[in-house]
């Protein structure tokens, strides 16, 4: 199949060519498979026009849009907001499109606006998460060139710190601020309508920084186009939303879990989203009852913990959970769907895939399995020299479809991609019935004593005993077995640790999977630590689990 190209310069919209510059060169580029109907778009396609100005069109525009920070916004007052806000950065503050404009709030109506204003004025937009600090902030300053960033008043220190040392950024307005300059008072003295930049379908749209653990921070290259394909992928093939639909959830914009799952999604269908500044899980589950929202997006860790405090809580509104950024443990589907009668819907995507690509609808489910492909995906799992593996079998997951992995001038590129491939670094195996199933991250399984022990396995069979609040596990350095199999327990909040205890739940798992695989090790904990995306930090255990 022919890879297409990137935009050239006759059609593409933009006149800072920076990001078309520092695509990967083409023979390292995924194979971006867009030949499934759904995927059928025009070439010339700016998303927010077909995310917000065709409801307005439509006749949709009084319906209720985004809720957060104490306010309602129809789909007519967000079209306002963004306008405006395009208004101030194409004829105030000098964008041409093409310009990367960093963003930095929590999830509010108007971060999303933001993002939404940079996409219709044709520029680039850079999320960051909240909890970032001015030395993360500054990679991506420098890495992305970034000339303009719009800020909630209340995160500025950070990145004004950042600034200091990145002469690049030469714009930086802030919103819920006081004066003239003030990105409330500039949006006030510019008018509600704005012509869409006339981007090309393949103009890059964001710029998304992986949540990476290690090095310099990989910024996965976008385009308009892929900002539709996954509302039209998961969204539309599985999670099946509808105009009624009220979102709510926790991961930030910056995180392009939340960005389809609390922004795109319910834009694409007309539905609402309930953006919320923080978003703890028992925050989660008081604002699902007030608001009366109908679809949860958020992390297996926090599904874990809402369920610990639905007490006294009516959440029958919610009629769907997505899942996704970890594998959804058998052990907290089954316990979610006791207490609430969901079956979550487990998720894999990724930053270099801008969303969810294995999933399964709610009839399809197998819990404790990822899914099959997303319509218009196609996966495999490899072996050691990239030879597909017959089912059963656990290998590398490979996976190719309308959206894929373009890093901005980074030579792991090659690593990510391979014969057009996307190679997203996890352990898998697929069954006769062409489910997937989750095994760990390639470097978290466990080798020990010859035994290649996958961490999640054991962590499902420990979360089944009742006294288990969160586990993690991992292989922590034995000079007899390699690796030794070692849990990190947090336990239920009425529970004591005791030795007892500790061979009660290696009992437990024992009985429950092979035995070979049991904890040999169990450490207590108060608290797993966790990415700003909710994921386990299994590294920095195994670096605790060393010393
Ligand atoms: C892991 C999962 C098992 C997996 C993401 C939904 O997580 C997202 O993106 P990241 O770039 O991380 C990607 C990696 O996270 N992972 C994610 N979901 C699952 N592992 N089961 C899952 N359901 O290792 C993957 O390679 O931070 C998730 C949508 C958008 C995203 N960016």
């Amino acid at each position: 199949m022919a890879r297409p190209q990137p935009a050239t310069m006759s059609h593409s919209a933009h006149l800072d060519s920076f990001a078309r510059d520092h695509l990967p060169p083409a023979d390292t580029w995924p194979e971006i498979d867009l030949s499934h109907p759904n995927y059928a778009y025009p070439e010339r396609l700016n998303a927010a026009v077909e995310l917000l100005d065709r409801w307005i069109e439509t006749g949709h525009g009084a319906a209720r849009c985004l809720i957060g920070a104490g306010a309602t916004w129809s789909y007519r007052d967000l079209q306002a907001r963004v306008n405006r806000i395009a208004n101030v950065l194409t004829r105030e503050l000098g964008l041409v499109p093409g310009n990367r404009v960093l963003l930095r709030s929590a999830n509010t109506p108007m971060m999303a606006a933001c993002y939404l204003a940079v996409l219709k004025a044709g520029g680039i937009a850079v999320g960051t998460m909240p909890l970032l600090r001015a030395g993360e902030l500054k990679a991506i300053l420098r890495k992305a060139e970034i000339s303009h960033a719009l800020c909630d008043a209340a995160l500025k220190e950070e990145l004004e710190a950042a600034r200091a040392s990145c002469p690049g950024l030469t714009v930086l307005r802030t919103w819920n601020a006081e004066g003239a300059e003030s990105l409330d008072a500039l949006m006030a003295r510019q008018p509600a309508d704005f012509d869409a930049v006339d981007t090309a379908a393949e103009d890059i749209s964001l710029i998304a920084f992986t949540s990476g653990t290690t090095g310099e921070p990989k910024g996965c290259l976008h385009n308009h186009r892929d900002l539709l394909a996954i509302c039209d992928g998961f969204s539309r093939e599985v999670l099946r939303p509808e105009a009624s639909d009220l979102f709510c959830g926790s991961p930030p914009l910056a995180f392009t879990f939340g960005l389809g799952g609390l922004l795109l999604f319910p834009l694409r269908v007309g539905a609402a989203s309930l953006l919320l500044e923080k978003a703890s899980p028992p925050e989660l589950v008081k604002a699902i009852e007030v608001h009366k929202a109908t679809i949860c997006v958020t992390a297996p860790t926090a599904y874990r913990a809402m369920l610990a405090a639905l007490g006294g809580h009516d959440v029958s509104s919610l009629r769907k959970g997505v899942s996704a950024g970890e594998a959804l443990p058998k052990a907290t589907s089954d316990a979610f769907f006791d207490a609430t009668g969901l079956r979550l819907i487990d998720g894999i995507g990724a930053t270099e895939l801008l969303h969810i690509f294995i999933s399964a609808r709610e009839e399809e489910i197998r819990p404790g399995a990822t899914g099959k492909v997303v319509p218009g995906y196609s996966a495999r799992v490899l072996d050691e020299d990239g030879r597909p593996l017959p089912p059963g079998r656990v290998g590398r997951l490979a996976v190719k479809g309308p959206t894929g992995c373009r890093y901005l001038a980074d030579a792991r590129q090659r690593k990510y991609v391979r014969d057009g491939w996307n190679l997203t670094g996890d352990a898998y195996l697929v069954d006769e019935e062409v489910y997937f199933w989750f095994q760990a991250r390639a470097d978290d399984m466990i080798v020990s004593s010859g035994y290649n022990i996958a961490g999640p396995e054991v962590e499902n069979a420990v979360l089944t005993h009742p006294a288990v609040a969160e586990c993690a596990v991992v292989g922590t350095p034995d000079p007899e077995r390699g690796a030794l199999v070692t849990a990190f327990v947090v336990l239920k909040p009425e529970v004591k640790a005791s030795p007892a205890l500790a061979e009660a739940i290696q009992d437990h798992v024992k009985a429950s999977i092979a035995p070979y695989k049991y904890p040999r090790e169990i450490e207590w904990r108060d608290a797993l630590p966790k990415t700003q995306t909710g994921k386990l930090q299994r590294f920095r255990l195994r670096e605790a689990g060393a010393s």
